[in-house]
């Protein structure tokens, strides 16, 4: 069947999400692409138009740390336990960054993959088994034969930010045990469009899977989801459990049901994607004027988590460092640099009692639950934080 792609959203000129620019670096011009969103109405698949390659986006400059949350951290430590629990001899993680899930392993147990390799360096000083390469067939083949058949594939926001879906479904199928799972994890689309987390959409996320569609794609690769786990984090991900088509485990009963919800919702519909749109817009307009109301009454706004996703709202709605003086981030490769974009310095994470700050966006929204109980005195002195999830507003707690 021929694909047919809607696009639905424009979110304009952005820069790549997670290249912070460095000092040096400040009045050069930046590389940037438009910004749209697409569905297909053939495979159900939402996608980003304009693509880079991997190498563009994930090389030794990478700056994200996925143990810098202990949400996160938390997060994947629980799944790892229960990954033990069913004694695995060999277990394989695609995008196994700095170790947040690995670390959990005996290090024999472990292969991991991670393409960047200034990242890559963290796992391998710990002495974990990985590899500085990207997911292929051919990468799959080459650890065939040195570990033979894996019994766990794990693969944590990674899957949606590979454009060569067939490539990656070729390479599970060559080393995973027969009897194996491929557990991933990604946003919900159904959780995006119901909370208006567009800053979803980035280079980096090339697709947003639903289950509708993402259970397309697999299945021409013999392999089908048999249980799903809707997960809090990042705002709304799910965990989707794979097998070989040959393997007959049960199908559980949340994959029916999160299938009717998404129906339910209109996740097959392209009517639901352009309402979408229209809610985004009307979100672009309102965190402006919160934006604009603070500068006209000389307030001052910092930023909370220099996120991938925030690089699209900031360059979507246009808010530079007129508006946020600057942001705070735990992860050292982003300090004493600047926001992609909208050049708004990026500064160590410090008490934020020490700075008279009015408002706080949050740009790790995600983690609102982790900050807001490590910023207890802030909040306890009056401050308040702007979000934009469901729809923009200031919020005390
Ligand atoms: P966080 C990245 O996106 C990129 P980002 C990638 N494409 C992806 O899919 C997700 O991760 C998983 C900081 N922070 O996780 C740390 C604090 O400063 O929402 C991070 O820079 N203090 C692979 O960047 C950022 O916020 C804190 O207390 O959108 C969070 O980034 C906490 C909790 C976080 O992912």
């Amino acid at each position: 069947m021929k694909n047919t792609f809607i696009d639905f959203l424009n979110l304009g000129m952005q820069p790549l999400a997670n290249s912070y620019i460095q000092n040096k670096n400040i009045n050069k011009k930046e590389r940037k692409y438009k910004l749209i969103i697409r569905f297909n109405e053939n495979n159900k698949l939402v996608s980003i138009k304009n693509t880079f390659s991997s190498k563009d986006m994930f090389n030794d400059e990478y700056p994200y740390r996925s143990s810098t949350s202990k949400t996160m951290s938390h997060h994947l430590k629980q799944l790892a336990q229960n990954i033990k629990k069913t004694k695995p001899k060999k277990i394989l993680e695609i995008g196994s960054n700095d170790g947040c899930f690995i670390r959990n392993f005996n290090r024999k147990k472990t292969i991991g993959i991670e393409p960047c390799s200034n990242v890559e360096k963290i796992t391998k000083k710990l002495k974990y088994n990985t590899y500085p390469e990207y997911w292929s067939p051919k990468l799959a083949t080459k650890i065939l034969k040195k570990h033979k058949k894996v019994n766990i594939i794990f693969s944590s926001n990674t899957i949606s930010h590979i454009k060569n879906l067939n490539e990656v479904f070729k390479g599970i199928n060559i080393i995973l045990d027969d009897k194996g799972l491929f557990i991933i994890e990604d946003p919900s689309l159904l959780e995006c469009l119901k909370k208006n987390t567009y800053d979803q959409f980035y280079n980096e996320h090339i697709y947003i899977f639903s289950y509708l569609s993402l259970s397309n794609a697999l299945r021409k690769h013999n392999l089908e989801i048999f249980k799903i786990e809707e997960l809090k984090i990042h705002g709304g991900s799910n965990r989707y459990f794979i097998k070989k088509i040959k393997n007959n485990i049960k199908l559980h009963k949340s994959v029916n049901l999160h299938k009717y919800k998404e129906e339910k919702y209109g996740l097959n519909n392209l009517k639901t994607y352009f309402n979408f749109a229209k809610r985004v817009k009307k979100s672009k307009n309102k965190l402006l004027s919160i934006f604009k109301n603070c500068k006209k009454n000389n307030k001052k706004v910092i930023g909370y988590g220099a996120t991938a996703k925030s690089v699209t709202i900031l360059n979507y709605c246009h808010i530079d460092n007129s508006m946020i003086d600057y942001f705070i981030d735990t992860t050292f490769d982003k300090q004493n640099k600047y926001t992609p974009g909208t050049k708004i310095p990026i500064k160590k994470y410090s008490d934020l009692i020490n700075d008279k700050v009015d408002y706080v966006f949050l740009g790790a929204w995600n983690f609102k639950k982790e900050i807001f109980n490590k910023e207890k005195k802030y909040i306890m002195n009056g401050g308040k934080f702007i979000i934009h999830t469901p729809y923009p507003k200031i919020i005390s707690k």
